[in-house]
């Protein structure tokens, strides 16, 4: 009886759980916090903690929908609540302005497929932009949308066969924060940093990049922006490439005389402004641990990695 109990109790929490996956915030500015959750299928209901009173949004253009995000979009007082829908095989992105009682949609021909993948300042201006990563036909391509002045910004590359947005960060020092894209086609990587402050972007690639993964995105030298560090493989060679966007530059760590490596932290080990990188290792008859000081590129030979 006790185990029955415990089942049923164990089925009414997750069940609580998908009927009631709700994101908190303040959605309408006045200074208190609203629940906000998908109702009646393709609603999206909004529910005043304080009042107990629910506001009911829906859109012709909602067939199916999910909220993705609550965040300032419209660079006015409260947040607005991102809204990813279907309507038959159209996507399509909407953003409820509570405050004023307003949901502005917005669409693409270019859309087949999309993803809300960030939610962020890009463009160094107040308000939050949509980051949209959308492919058709096998073509990809990043919508930014700019919630605050209704309006968004395509970018598409012939470089880009498949994309992944894998950070937003600053990277350039410069207001906004920078999108940035790992891209491969013909087997070749590339890093794409789209620059939607000035709607512009700088396309990074390496003859020693033959498979590439973001690994993070630091400040490794203490100067502004944030670096992005790579972990590459290409035929006899494997090692960290680190790009400094803000001078355009990268920095070469070769491992190729180890059998394996990985970055194990980003720290700042020295307390020298920026983090350094602290990878082990493993050759045939050793291993170690290994801490690369990016700023002036001097590597040494470190205990551990702590963390
Ligand atoms: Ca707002
Ligand atoms: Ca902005
Ligand atoms: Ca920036
Ligand atoms: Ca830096």
């Amino acid at each position: 009886m006790k185990k029955y109990f415990f089942y049923f109790f164990i089925c009414m929490i997750l069940m609580t759980q998908s009927a009631f996956a709700a994101f908190t915030g303040d959605t309408d500015g006045d200074g208190t916090i609203e629940t906000v959750y998908v109702c009646n299928t393709n609603r999206v209901c909004i529910k005043d903690l304080n009042t107990g009173y629910v506001k009911t949004y829906s859109s012709t253009y909602w067939g199916t929908i999910s909220i993705v995000n609550l965040k300032d979009t419209d660079a006015q007082p409260g947040v607005e609540v991102v809204v990813l829908a279907t309507y038959g095989t159209t996507p399509r992105v909407s953003v409820i302005r509570d405050r004023t009682g307003a949901v502005r949609h917005y669409s693409s021909p270019y859309w087949g497929t999309i993803a809300i993948t960030h939610v962020e300042d890009t463009n160094g201006q107040a308000g939050n932009e949509i980051v949209v990563l959308a492919v058709k036909n096998n073509v990809p391509r990043i919508s930014v949308i700019r919630d605050a002045n209704s309006s968004s910004r395509d970018y598409s590359s012939p470089y880009w066969g498949t994309i992944a947005i894998t950070h937003v960060e600053d990277t350039n020092g410069q207001a906004g924060n920078e999108i940035v894209v790992l891209a491969v086609k013909n087997n070749v990587p590339r890093i794409s940093v789209i620059r939607d402050a000035n709607s512009s972007s700088r396309d990074y690639s390496s003859p020693y990049w033959g498979t590439l993964a973001v690994n993070s995105v630091v400040d490794t030298n203490g100067s502004p922006g944030n670096e992005i560090i790579l972990v590459y493989t290409t035929t006899g060679d494997k090692g960290i490439s680190v790009i400094n966007d803000r001078l355009g530059g990268i920095n070469q760590y070769s491992y190729g005389n180890k059998n394996t490596f990985s970055i194990l932290r980003t720290f700042d080990y020295d307390t020298d402004p920026g983090k350094e990188i602290c990878t082990s290792w493993t050759a045939s008859r050793s291993s170690g641990y290994e801490i690369i000081k990016d700023k002036t590129r001097y590597r040494f030979p470190s205990g551990y990695c702590g963390g």
